[in-house]
């Protein structure tokens, strides 16, 4: 059996038994790969040295190998705060008047990038299979090879892919993409994303583009769809945990009766949290007999601190919570309850099990496992109601849910509305539905899918 190595910017260590259910679904499932396999997990620490002189930081836990380098400042602020966080996520998020081009940041990605090949390239044998994720890591394949790397490599993206017409701003473009056509295997989270990435190759490179195979300069690259999903059984099996339980009657007791509408999110501009207040500012507006009996619950931890847009949303965030709130709270009853914590997932499992209403509405989204995780949460006797943003990459397979224009405040409040409204056969009936999906397309499905692609 090939060996496995993962390269991500972030490495998950793997944690002691007893913290269980604190690592997402994702690194469950790289990590259940990497332990079969004996493979490394190589990344960066996410700690800061002022100079790198090489020091690569092993840890071996149950049957892996994390590899992790630390950065120097200036890689911090070039290639994570800079490139990465300033320039490629809010471009491919749609958000070009976010979107920061600095000459420096593109070389700060490109040295980070290179960094990670030359301390990679020693651990790395022949026959293993290396899997990079994400937009961090896009030129890696390409560093790999010119070190002589003559692996299988593959990639996988976790975000959407823009169309042509706003990649085309990224000074660079066509160097960017050249480089991912050094991987064996392009994976995307959607079809959508899968076509407008065949499109540029075939419109903008000139490469011949047969089905889902790209043929540029003698090389041949598979692009595909892979879903990404939840770890269905993992995730599920929290119904029996004491800290699930205590977690719904949480939410249970203080919401007293009132029906309570969840939202879930790191707190990213990408996840539509100012359309989503207004919409349920407007929604107490419609229908102000309801305030007394609807709780809005927005769970939302800072991310990414450094980066002023991310500084602005907050204070933004915080600010129209409080004129909602001034303006319909009672001495004893306030509508929205707005925490910029993190819960463990068990907790979560609580949280969204007490909501009759999950509303996921990111106005651009990879995938968002929240959606996918509040119905697996649901008892399917009395399940709530998913509210899904059609922009998110989830929509394709959770057809049960409600479908929502996050710019549209119409489109929200009428959702919010028909959700807390609906009756129990039609919440069973579109809970059935999506998850049977959730339960076959789970994580596991998702990773075996790309490792199979990649061993081609
Ligand atoms: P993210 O943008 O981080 O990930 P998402 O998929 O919504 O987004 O969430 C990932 C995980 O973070 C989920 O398991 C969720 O439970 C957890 N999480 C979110 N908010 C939390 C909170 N308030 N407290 C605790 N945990 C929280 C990127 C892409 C997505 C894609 C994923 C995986 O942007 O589109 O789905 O990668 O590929």
């Amino acid at each position: 059996m090939s060996r496995l190595v993962v390269v991500s910017n972030r490495v998950s260590v793997p944690k002691a038994q007893s913290a269980g259910g604190a690592q997402g679904g994702l690194a469950v499932a790289l990590l259940a790969a990497l332990r079969e396999s004996r493979g490394i997990w190589f990344g960066w620490s996410g700690e800061e040295t002022e100079a790198f002189e090489g020091k690569i930081d092993f840890q071996r836990h149950d049957g892996v190998t994390t590899a992790t380098i630390d950065l120097e400042p200036q890689d911090v602020e070039e290639y994570y705060n800079g490139y990465a966080n300033r320039t490629l996520w809010p471009l491919f998020h749609f958000r070009i008047d976010l979107t920061e081009f600095e000459r420096d940041f593109g070389k700060g990605y490109e040295r980070v990038n290179d960094r990670f090949a030359q301390n990679l390239i020693p651990l790395v044998e022949p026959e293993d299979l290396i899997w990079v994720h994400d937009y961090h890591l896009m030129p890696l394949g390409e560093r790999l090879r010119s070190l002589g790397a003559k692996n299988r490599i593959g990639f996988f993206l976790h975000i959407p892919w823009p169309p042509t017409s706003l990649f085309v701003s990224l000074p660079y473009h066509a160097r960017l993409v050249r480089t991912m056509l050094s991987y064996d295997v392009i994976g995307f989270q959607t079809v959508q994303s899968l076509d407008s990435f065949l499109y540029y190759c075939e419109k903008e490179l000139g490469a011949e583009v047969d089905g889902r195979t790209i043929h540029f300069e003698g090389r041949s690259v598979r692009a595909d769809a892979f879903p990404i999903g939840v770890d269905f059984e993992e995730f599920t099996a929290f119904e029996g945990s004491g800290d699930a339980r205590q977690a719904e009657q949480r939410i249970l007791s203080s919401s007293r009766g009132r029906k309570v509408i969840i939202g879930v999110d790191r707190l990213d501009y990408s996840k539509g949290l100012p359309e989503r207040f207004d919409a349920i500012g407007r929604f107490f507006d419609l229908h102000p007999e309801r305030t007394a009996k609807t709780l809005f619950i927005q769970i939302a931890p800072p991310s990414r601190q450094d980066v002023g847009s991310y500084q602005e949303i907050r204070a933004e965030l915080e600010s129209m919570a409080g004129r909602i709130n001034g303006a319909r709270s009672e001495v004893d009853l306030v509508p929205i309850r707005y925490v910029n914590q993190g819960y463990p997932r068990r907790e979560l499992f609580g949280f969204y099990r007490a909501a009759h209403v999950g509303l996921v509405t990111p106005l651009r989204d990879g995938m968002n496992l929240v959606a996918k995780e509040y119905v697996a949460a649901q008892d399917g006797e009395d399940p709530g109601v998913l509210v899904l943003s059609q922009f998110a990459g989830a929509a394709d397979q959770l057809d049960g849910a409600l479908s929502v224009n996050p710019h549209s405040h119409e489109s929200m409040t009428e959702a919010i509305r028909e959700a807390l409204d609906m009756p129990l056969d039609e919440r069973v009936g579109r809970w059935q539905g999506m998850i049977d999906n959730l339960r076959q397309e789970d994580v596991s499905w998702w990773r075996d899918r790309f490792i199979a692609a990649l061993k081609g």
